[in-house]
């Protein structure tokens, strides 16, 4: 009798913490970590009671992003705050009725050194479109044919896809904070498989008419001859050959003072001191398709420094 009635007590009690559990809305920031420093492009990771349908991510009291599927995260580009910046994280999580509750917030100092812009492409979800710091330019094949790829990567283990048409460049840019800067390096890893080919484009991204636009301090891998280009203000065969389902390295110091750009192809300076433009002309650092022939592009390890 006595052990029925234990029985029946820790079943009642396991049903109700079963009941509360279940009734919970909770969410709580588990990366980064409060106090912590923090640099590029942030995975914002949070914990969720399984009530959670939707998390809202604010910095500073400004929402950055909203989530609607578990892991509830967001990638947070901090490269748009100034060094030694102190910042506020929280994040507000809604259940399907639209209950609310808050999450604790976290205290991070920004600190990125002398790097304008980097992206390595790792910490966003696979097959997402990266936008915590890009956005399109000219639609090329599709929204849905651009996103972070999973597997083909020059380190780590994604990239971003790039799929162009012949009659519509694709192009990805971002905004750089370059006011003020006398000198500006940029590298990245670009690969351009066999399968699906077109030629590659990046630099900075110029519009010259309402539905024009062109790179400047860029280099082309043009698809025709195979051939690299280098593009200052004016364009230049630079001798060099790119491969196929290779990952080709490419550095191009900008020197705004003398308005002067040199590049350098997998460790090879290719190009001395050709005329660049000046940096007031456009500071919108893009990634691109070839235009006239459509066909995937993929790049990595994207880099810019003073
Ligand atoms: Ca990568």
């Amino acid at each position: 009798m006595v052990a029925e009635r234990i029985v029946s007590v820790a079943l009642l009690v396991s049903i109700l913490l079963l009941h509360c559990r279940e009734e919970a809305l909770e969410v709580a920031i588990i990366y980064p970590d409060h106090g912590s420093v923090v640099e590029g492009i942030v995975r914002v990771e949070t914990e969720t009671s399984d009530k959670v349908r939707c998390v809202i991510f604010y910095v500073d009291d400004a929402c950055i992003d909203s989530c609607r599927a578990a892991p509830f995260l967001c990638c947070w580009n901090t490269f748009v705050h100034s060094g030694n910046s102190v910042h506020h994280l929280y994040a507000i999580a809604q259940d399907f009725y639209g209950n609310e509750i808050c999450s604790d917030s976290v205290q991070v100092i920004v600190d990125n050194g002398d790097i304008v812009f980097a992206d390595d492409f790792e910490p966003y979800p696979p097959h997402t479109y990266p936008d915590a710091a890009w956005f399109e330019i000219w639609l090329g094949a599709g929204s849905e044919h651009t996103y972070v790829d999973e597997g083909v990567a020059n380190k780590g283990l994604q990239s971003i896809r790039l799929r162009g048409l012949a009659s519509w460049v694709r192009t990805d840019g971002v905004e750089l904070n370059v006011d003020g800067l006398e000198d500006l390096s940029y590298e990245l890893s670009v690969m351009i498989p066999s399968a699906d080919s077109t030629g590659a484009m990046f630099g900075f991204f110029c519009m010259v008419g309402p539905q024009v636009g062109t790179i400047y301090n860029g280099v082309w891998f043009r698809s025709e001859d195979n051939s690299v280009y280098a593009r200052g203000i004016l364009e230049t065969y630079t001798g060099c050959t790119w491969r196929y389902d290779t990952w080709h390295r490419v550095r191009v110091a900008l020197d705004y003072d003398q308005l002067r750009m040199n590049v350098w192809f997998d460790d090879e300076q290719i190009v001395f001191d050709l005329p660049a433009a000046p940096r007031e002309w456009t500071d919108t650092f893009a990634l691109a398709t070839e235009y006239g022939s459509a066909g995937v592009v993929y790049y990595d390890d994207v880099s810019v420094s003073e």
